[in-house]
C-alpha cells in the first residue's frame, strides 16, 4: 500500500547544495514527490516539529540549527515509504551511518545530518499536517508506474 512520509532537507543540506542530489536518490528509488517547498523555519515551528526533544541537552542547539537557514520540506509517497526513507537515511549520527546511506555518504556529524524522515506512520501524519496545508499535498499518477510498483 502506498504510504506518505515527511522529509526535511535541513539547513546544512540547503547550504551544501545537496538538495537536488539527495532528492534524486529518493526519486530513483521509486518514491513520488507529493509536496515540496523551501521555507525559513521560525522557532515556533521548530519547537513543534521537535516537541519530543524538549528539555534534552541538545534541544537548544537543535532549534538554533533548524532555524539557522532555509529548509526544503517535502512529502514522499510509495510502498512502505516511512521505513524505506528511514533506511535510506541511515543512523542519526553521520559518523556511525553505514556507507551507502545518505548520512553515511554525506554526513560526519550527529546534528548536521542533512535530512529528517518521519519515524512512524503516526509521526508522518502529524508532521505532514504541521508543515503542509491539505491543498499543498497533491495526489497524481506517475505515468508508467506499473514498471515500479507491483499492483499499482
Ligand atoms: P531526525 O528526527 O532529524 O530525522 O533525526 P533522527 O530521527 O534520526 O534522530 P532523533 O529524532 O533522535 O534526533 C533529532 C535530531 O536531533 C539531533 N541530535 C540528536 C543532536 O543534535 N544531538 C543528539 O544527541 C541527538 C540524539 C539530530 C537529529
Amino acid at each position: 500500500m502506498p504510504q506518505k512520509t515527511l522529509i526535511i532537507f535541513k539547513p546544512d543540506a540547503v547550504q551544501r547544495r545537496l538538495v537536488g542530489e539527495i532528492l534524486a536518490r529518493f526519486e530513483s528509488k521509486g518514491l513520488r514527490v507529493a509536496a515540496l517547498k523551501l521555507l525559513q523555519v521560525d522557532r515556533s515551528l521548530g519547537e513543534k516539529h521537535y516537541a519530543e526533544h524538549v528539555g534534552k541537552p541538545f534541544f537548544e542547539g537543535l532549534i538554533s540549527f533548524i532555524t539557522g537557514g532555509p529548509v526544503v520540506v517535502g512529502v514522499l509517497e510509495g510502498n512502505e515509504a516511512v521505513a524505506v526513507v528511514r533506511a535510506m537515511l541511515g543512523a542519526t549520527n553521520g559518523t556511525a551511518a553505514a556507507p551507502g546511506t545518505i548520512r553515511g555518504d554525506y554526513s560526519i556529524s550527529k546534528q548536521n545530518n542533512l535530512i529528517h524522515g518521519s519515524d512512524s506512520p503516526e509521526s508522518a501524519a502529524r508532521e505532514i499536517a504541521l508543515w503542509f496545508r491539505p491543498g499543498e499535498v497533491v495526489d497524481y499518477a506517475i505515468a508508467g508506474s506499473q514498471w515500479v510498483f507491483d499492483g499499482a
